[in-house]
């Protein structure tokens, strides 16, 4: 697939597709976090008050910890939810790099998007977009989207772009914020959401087992380069054995991330029996993460970056071949 094939949209061509009213589908990325779910339905809410009926899609349901952000609004993203009426409805994606990250909805519906909005530096486009790779999080795309139409928006839109905003640079701790983050901030506080309640939820409130795999992810870290290189790695087996689930890992790698002295932070997890692995990495440093994880088939941003590893016989294997990626790009 060519990218030139596909158009490069300024903000205010997108915005006259976006306000043309017909049904909608919004699609985003498997494991889907607060900016993938908060930019899709914040955008749904916009939509849906300039008469374009909406619904959100995933291959993943939204994980119990965020599911708070969507109460009474749909009750599953999973396309076998999907009601009738939407058969023929235009498609978007949000958040979204490439056709990977759309899971079993690239086989679905990959062909019929339309339009993609997304803020990934490294991806494969699959339909005509705006990609803002400066932006923190898809949501500062949604809320430019939204003030540009010079519409006002339903007071749902708020608390999900704030949701996703922060949720993207890590309650405004990342090298990705910039004073205009704070100032698309400081209009969403200002329209009224409660910060506090939503920062305790997004950032503060853990259930048991992801306690019990930050305690596991602790215990698998293996220390390199004089602790500059933090990898912890969780098989499979470990998972089990700890009644864990993938989406009950996802902070492993902000536990090593957090270790004094780890300057590039690794987390491998083994989703199934199968031998694919899941790679997070996160750099502490000026350290081109995406690059590591594009020799893997990869991408991300150039701190924050993820692969798919599935050419090795055990997690052992696949920790050695991504330490040793590191070191050759250090
Ligand atoms: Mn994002």
């Amino acid at each position: 697939m060519s990218e030139n094939a596909y158009r490069n949209l300024s903000l205010e061509e997108t915005l006259d597709r976006l306000l043309a009213p017909q049904p909608t589908c919004i699609l985003f990325h498997v494991h889907p976090d607060a900016d993938a779910i908060g930019s899709a339905f914040a955008l749904a809410a916009f939509l849906e008050s300039q008469g374009s009926p909406c619904y959100c899609l995933c291959a993943d349901e939204i994980p119990a910890r965020l599911a708070f952000l969507t109460e009474n609004m749909q009750t599953s993203v999973l396309p076998n939810t999907l009601p009738a009426d939407f058969d023929n409805a235009r498609l978007i994606s949000v958040d979204t790099a490439s056709p990977a990250q759309l899971g079993a909805l690239y086989g679905m519906f990959g062909d019929r998007i339309s339009l993609m909005i997304d803020h990934h530096e490294m991806g494969t486009p699959y339909a005509d977009h705006l990609i803002v790779p400066g932006a923190a999080a898809c949501g500062e795309i949604i809320f430019d989207l939204i003030a540009a139409s010079g519409k006002e928006a339903p007071a749902a839109c708020a608390p999900l772009l704030y949701a996703a905003i922060s949720s993207d640079t890590g309650g405004f701790r990342h090298s990705n914020v910039t004073k205009e983050t704070h100032l698309r901030a400081a209009a969403l506080v200002e329209s009224g959401i409660d910060v506090a309640e939503l920062s305790h939820k997004l950032f503060e409130v853990k259930t048991f087992p992801v306690l019990r795999a930050e305690r596991l992810g602790f215990d698998k870290l293996h220390l390199f380069d004089g602790g500059r290189i933090g990898i912890s790695s969780i098989s499979f087996e470990d998972k089990q054995f700890n009644k864990l689930q993938d989406d009950h890992l996802s902070t492993v790698v902000d536990l090593i991330r957090s270790v004094a002295g780890v300057e590039i932070a690794v987390a491998i997890r083994q989703p199934t029996g199968e031998r694919v692995y899941r790679v997070s990495m996160r750099a502490n440093v000026d350290f081109d993460v995406a690059a590591v994880c594009a020799k893997f088939g990869g991408g991300g941003h150039r701190r924050a970056a993820g692969a798919t590893l599935t050419e090795f016989n055990d997690i052992a294997a696949a920790e050695q071949a991504i330490l040793a990626a590191i070191q050759e790009n250090s």
